[in-house]
């Protein structure tokens, strides 16, 4: 079987087909990874290459040493996507770099923080293997009017929307202006993704983390659509009658086996 009838790959194009639609993924904006499951290397394995030169990364992820990882190819349309928009890496050199063992032959610009990410959820061994990221307007006025505060960042959000504090019950962190793709970028987001659901990069986007691609773009969907809530209460001019308590909050996490962050 061909990479693109396989499971994993089907489900990547299915939601950032569905990423697209809304709007998320202007030009070549946005990117995905997956660090793969054995039985998912074992049955794509049939296809790699493993004699392309490996490439040096701009940071090491020792923990990710030999691991398998899907994602989307530097430069690639989310809105044109074809098998060329893809490739699966193979972290080599002790962490120090990867191979292209399929598919395009540049990864992603911002490899290096879903790198960083998934090594620290190797380490932390809480489940969590994927990312989505992309660029959701209202989310990015937000970083223009609120405080790039981790807590006050993520009340503002779990406070729009009875759902958030069960989906994202650790919160969003908060990272400043950073240029996109650098090294600094994926340092300051792999330092809080551990203790976070997702990451938002001020005046530019949203990277949000899951034991899936459907659980990360989930996480994605409700983060923004919490976002466009907010800035709708925050354009209506008015001063909100009414909002949950964070003890409301709390008790709706509670209630679904969740425990609220409390940014302490
Ligand atoms: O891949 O979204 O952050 C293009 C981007 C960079
Ligand atoms: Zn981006």
């Amino acid at each position: 079987m061909g990479i693109t009838e396989l499971g994993f790959y089907r489900e990547v194009v299915k939601f950032i087909s569905i990423g697209a639609a809304f709007g998320w993924h202007e030009r070549n904006a946005g990117n995905i990874s997956l660090w793969l499951l054995p039985e998912e290397v074992a049955s794509a394995s049939p296809c790699f290459d493993e004699t392309r030169p490996p490439r040096k990364l701009a940071r090491a992820v020792p923990e990710m040493d030999g691991e398998y990882v899907f994602t989307t190819a530097t430069g690639s349309y989310f809105t044109d996507m074809d098998e060329t928009s893809f490739c699966i890496c193979r972290v080599c050199g002790g962490g120090s770099g990867y191979r292209v063992v399929w598919g395009a032959e540049k990864p992603t610009s911002e490899l290096c923080g879903h790198l960083l990410s998934l090594a620290a959820f190797k380490r932390a061994g809480d489940g969590r293997r994927a990312v989505y990221h992309c660029h959701p307007a209202d989310l990015v006025v937000l970083t223009n009017v609120l405080p790039l505060e981790d807590k006050s960042f993520t009340t503002a959000l779990w406070s729009a929307l009875t759902e958030c504090p069960f989906v994202f019950p650790r919160g969003v962190g908060v990272v400043p202006f950073r240029i996109p793709g650098s090294p600094e970028l994926a340092d300051a987001t792999a330092e809080l993704i551990p203790e976070r659901d997702a990451v938002i990069w001020a005046f530019h986007g949203l990277f949000a983390s899951g034991t899936s691609i459907k659980d990360a773009f989930g996480v994605a969907h409700t983060v923004a659509k919490a976002a466009e809530i907010r800035l709708k209460i925050i354009s209506s001019g008015r001063e909100p009658l009414n909002a949950p308590s964070l003890e409301e909050l709390e008790q709706t996490a509670g209630y679904f086996g969740k425990k609220l962050n409390t940014f302490d």
